[in-house]
């Protein structure tokens, strides 16, 4: 365990969250060898952060950076296209790129803990924004675009402390919906095992990796009228996007007009970006189905809606969400 890493980094297996037998049990598998948890709020992290959490923490922040931040499944990839295509003036063009290459994933180094599987599969090859993300990323000329599941507390030390203030946009989504997709998720891109109800009390109980879920949300709540921080909802995405739009681009220092707007709204719309490959990971899970890592079917781009929990949750599960999000939300004026 990395000794001068600031976060008081502790094994699950020491630290046993009410559900932590569950994440052993079912989410330990070629991409996840164990994991951690990390800072006040006892984040759970794949153990593989250990490798870069230092790099990450004196990481050299630039004022024109642009970070996109969220609990994972609640919306990422819609708004880093939707904030690149804004600060990249429409550069349909350019947005052809894959997109972790032209807005990488900070924390993504998790080739750290594969081992064996580099071995076993010699003809898979990865770009270094996967292999050593913090790298790629410090080498990258300004402006230069990041995507982070990393809460506030963990995140590198220059903007926490405020010697840097790059611009954050947040987005969060309800926690019904988001555990749903992250299920799915878990299963097609993370090798989980378990079942949905497993899922769920691991959601609930703030056992899954980047949980706890509320802390997360409320670290930038809590900050959403710093002049640096944009904080957004899936939820208003769905109902009007082209508003979102119009609010980002003032973030930004950008101006659109109403044609603009609507052209990208249409290439923001779900169809759109279910059919683009640069954003769908298609090739991602090309990749895992062809090299049998994993066991499971589906899209990333899934079905983009809001209240598909509906489907699935039982009434007794909803209730629990739903007590659970009140007692979190109670006097915070955030409705999710
Ligand atoms: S990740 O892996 O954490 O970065 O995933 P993330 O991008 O945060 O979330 C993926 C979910 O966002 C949905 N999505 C969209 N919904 C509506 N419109 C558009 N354009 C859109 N793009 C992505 C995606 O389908 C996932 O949600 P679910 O509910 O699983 O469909």
């Amino acid at each position: 365990m990395a000794a001068d890493a600031p976060f008081n980094f502790v094994p699950v297996e020491a630290s046993l969250g009410k559900c932590d037998n569950l994440l052993l049990q079912y989410f330990l598998n070629q991409f996840r060898k164990g994991y951690i948890r990390a800072g006040p709020h006892k984040v759970v992290l794949p153990v593989y952060h250990l490798n870069f959490a230092k790099a990450l923490d004196d990481m050299e922040i630039r004022n024109e950076d642009v970070f996109v931040v969220s609990h994972p499944k609640t919306g990422t990839t819609w708004t880093q296209e939707m904030v690149w295509c804004i600060a990249n003036d429409l550069d349909y063009e350019g947005a052809k790129q894959f997109l972790p290459e032209r807005f990488p994933f900070l924390e993504h180094s998790s080739l750290f803990d594969y081992g064996d599987l580099l071995s076993r599969k010699p003809e898979i090859t990865f770009p270094e924004y996967v292999t050593d993300s913090v790298k790629f990323i410090s080498e990258l000329p300004s402006p230069r675009f990041i995507k982070t599941h990393i809460p506030w507390e963990l995140l590198p030390r220059q903007i926490r402390e405020g010697t840097r203030s790059p611009k954050i946009i947040y987005v969060a989504r309800n926690a019904k919906d988001t555990c749903v997709s992250y299920y799915h998720h878990s299963r097609l891109m993370e090798g989980y095992k378990g079942n949905f109800q497993d899922f769920c009390k691991l959601f609930l109980e703030d056992s899954l990796t980047f949980s706890p879920f509320w802390s997360h949300v409320m670290s930038f709540w809590n900050r959403r009228d710093q002049p640096n921080i944009l904080f957004l909802k899936y939820e208003d995405m769905k109902k009007d996007l082209p508003s979102v739009i119009r609010k980002t681009a003032d973030f930004l220092g950008k101006t659109l007009n109403d044609e603009q707007v609507e052209t990208l709204a249409d290439h923001l719309s779900f169809q759109n970006m279910k059919n683009n490959k640069a954003v769908n990971y298609e090739a991602v899970v090309e990749i895992n189905k062809a090299h049998n890592l994993i066991d499971a079917d589906g899209a990333f781009m899934r079905s983009g809606k809001v209240g598909e929990w509906k489907a699935v949750m039982t009434p007794e599960l909803s209730d629990l969400f739903d007590h659970w999000t009140e007692k979190n939300l109670a006097g915070t004026g955030l409705a999710l």
